[in-house]
């Protein structure tokens, strides 16, 4: 991206799926929303000048919805906003830095759904039909025969979904259809691109679906709006209403300013979108259904689908419909560090794990012991009481490389860069985080072996000590810097610590260490002063 943004006008367009807002929002969400904010920012670090638009929001309409506003009694808009102001506080609060935020109860979104409808219904992909089969409120889909199965609940024999495991009811209705059948070819030959949908087990998950010779039915569009009032309706037919899958794909569009032409010229034409971050959940949907829609439309599908698994709790999916939801505000941590967790232990192709102690060992260890403790022991009066980022003296700067540490240390944070911008390319935060934090146990033992307090005691020995100081800091600066994306507040605040000014931290700034600098004699520079906690170790009594 960096060489193909150099060209590229269009803003860089990156979105979540829209959540739904039958209960409050959970962990699983929130890492979404941090795996879409951490590739903007990355994206913004590595070429300031782009253009990003980050959009996210709320699906509001359908049964679900209705069901949970009722059980608040609370009446379906002030409900709606309740839920909706929820995510919008959650993702403040964790430095999700979107652009966008869209609700489908708003009108441009109502104006954008009707269009679309109305460009399928004038290219003859949508017709009417009587539609029987098994139906799951909660998945707001029908489920084929094939994909239901028989089981016990609560003694009472019923049918529910294999893929989600929600009960499915039968439901008998006329409802509009899409002519998805006639896209097989077209998603087949789009799911041939390398990389359109990442990681590629899900791009070969997709495949395998339509491989499936009886894979590809219409779909029902709409629903009796007696059954779902709580819904577009289609236009020209007020017994009916629009799918809610339908309504909510077309969010992506609504943001990018659609049907208005001038508005989406004036947004800079942001189409297609070039990452929607989606969980493995609603694949289906975005990687059949809605490259379909757009297709039928004589739209691109998008540039790429991100795809993640999941965050589970004692090995179980979190949801909100089995209730073992963990609430992001509830962990007695900070923000950034809940942040670094997901981005630090989730891989996209595997489900991951979360528990409280995890969380807390791993802010521990990694947050508060070898970056935090780092910085404030260089920082710290105790051995900077003139509170400085030395110069670099070349002489004594040559003396130290002949340190078996200090010569690692070296050799580490100047090939630090170009290793985590590849691992955030393809999107592998773990692997950047783990870069970081190898550099950060060899900067510790660099600083345990070279005695900087020893040094201290002895005034002859001031310039081996500011070589040592320079050396660890001009370290700190750099995983400062690479760290951004990933905790963006932490960063923020090691930099500022650090006096590197708000213009002297974007990639560029990280690429080539002081002492790599072409004749550039490095002046001493004034730190903040002041004790420095970059983060207070927790205790899980405590906590
Ligand atoms: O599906 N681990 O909304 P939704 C990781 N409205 N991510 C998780 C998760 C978990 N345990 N649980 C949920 C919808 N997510 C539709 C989307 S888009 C046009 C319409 C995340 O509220 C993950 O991104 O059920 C998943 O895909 C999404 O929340 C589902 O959110």
């Amino acid at each position: 991206r960096l060489l193909s943004s150099a060209v590229q006008k269009t803003p860089f367009y990156i979105t979540t799926p829209i959540f739904y807002v039958n209960a409050a929002p959970h962990l699983g969400h929130l890492y979404t929303a941090v795996v879409a904010d951490a590739i903007q920012r990355f994206e913004k670090l590595t070429n300031p000048d782009c253009q990003v638009i980050f959009s996210t929001g709320t699906d509001e309409h359908g049964t679900k919805i209705q069901q949970a506003a009722a059980k608040a009694k609370l009446s379906l808009p002030e409900y709606c906003s309740n839920v909706s102001n929820e995510y919008k506080q959650l993702f403040r609060d964790f430095n999700v830095d979107y652009t966008d935020f869209i609700r489908t109860t708003e009108e441009r979104h109502k104006v954008a759904v009707r269009h679309f409808w109305n460009k399928l219904v004038q290219k003859d992909y949508v017709y009417k039909s009587k539609y029987s089969g098994w139906y799951s409120v909660n998945d707001e889909a029908f489920v084929p025969e094939t994909h239901v199965k028989d089981e016990v609940r609560d003694g009472e024999n019923v049918k529910v979904s294999i893929e989600s495991g929600h009960k499915v009811e039968w439901t008998e209705e006329t409802n509009y259809m899409f002519r998805l059948s006639a896209f097989k070819s077209h998603l087949q030959q789009w799911l041939k691109n390398d990389g359109v949908i990442t990681p590629s087990k899900f791009q070969k998950q997709l495949q395998e679906m339509l491989a499936t010779d009886a894979y590809l039915p219409d779909i029902s569009v709409s629903r009796p709006s007696n059954r779902v009032h709580w819904a577009i309706r289609v236009p020209g037919d007020e017994e009916q209403s629009i799918y809610v899958w339908l309504d909510a794909l077309v969010n992506y569009l609504t943001v990018a300013g659609y049907p208005d032409r001038a508005a989406m010229v004036d947004r800079g034409r942001p189409w297609p979108a070039d990452v929607h971050v989606v969980g493995k959940d609603i694949l289906k949907f975005h990687g059949i259904y809605w490259p379909a829609f757009l297709m039928a439309i004589k739209w691109h599908p998008p540039r790429r689908l991100l795809v993640h698994s999941h965050w589970t709790v004692d090995g179980a999916k979190m949801s909100k419909s089995l209730g073992n939801v963990v609430c992001p505000r509830a962990t007695p941590v900070e923000y950034d560090a809940l942040r670094y967790l997901l981005l630090r232990e989730a891989t996209m192709a595997s489900d991951a794990n979360f528990s409280l102690t995890k969380l807390i060992n791993v802010a521990n260890s990694e947050l508060a012991d070898s970056l935090g403790n780092l910085a404030s022991r260089c920082c710290g009066t105790a051995l900077n009481p003139l509170q400085e980022f030395p110069a670099l003296q070349p002489t004594e700067f040559t003396q130290l490389l002949q340190g078996e540490h200090a010569a690692l240390l070296v050799e580490y944070v100047e090939a630090l860069p170009e290793i985590c911008y590849t691992h955030y390319k393809n999107y592998q935060f773990y692997k950047a985080v783990d870069a970081v934090i190898k550099v950060l146990h060899v900067a510790n033992l660099f600083f345990e072996t070279t005695k900087p307090w020893e040094l201290r005691k002895n005034p002859e020995k001031q310039k081996e000590l500011d070589v040592i100081l320079h050396v660890t800091m001009e370290t700190l600066r750099i995983c400062g810097i690479v760290l951004q994306p990933i905790i963006p507040e932490m960063s923020k605040k090691l930099l500022d610590k650090l006096q590197i000014g708000s213009n002297c931290r974007s990639w560029q700034h990280c690429e080539t260490p002081s002492w790599r600098l072409k004749g550039a004699i490095y002046e001493t520079k004034h730190i903040q002063s002041g004790k420095f906690v970059l983060f207070q170790r927790i205790y899980e009594k405590k906590a």
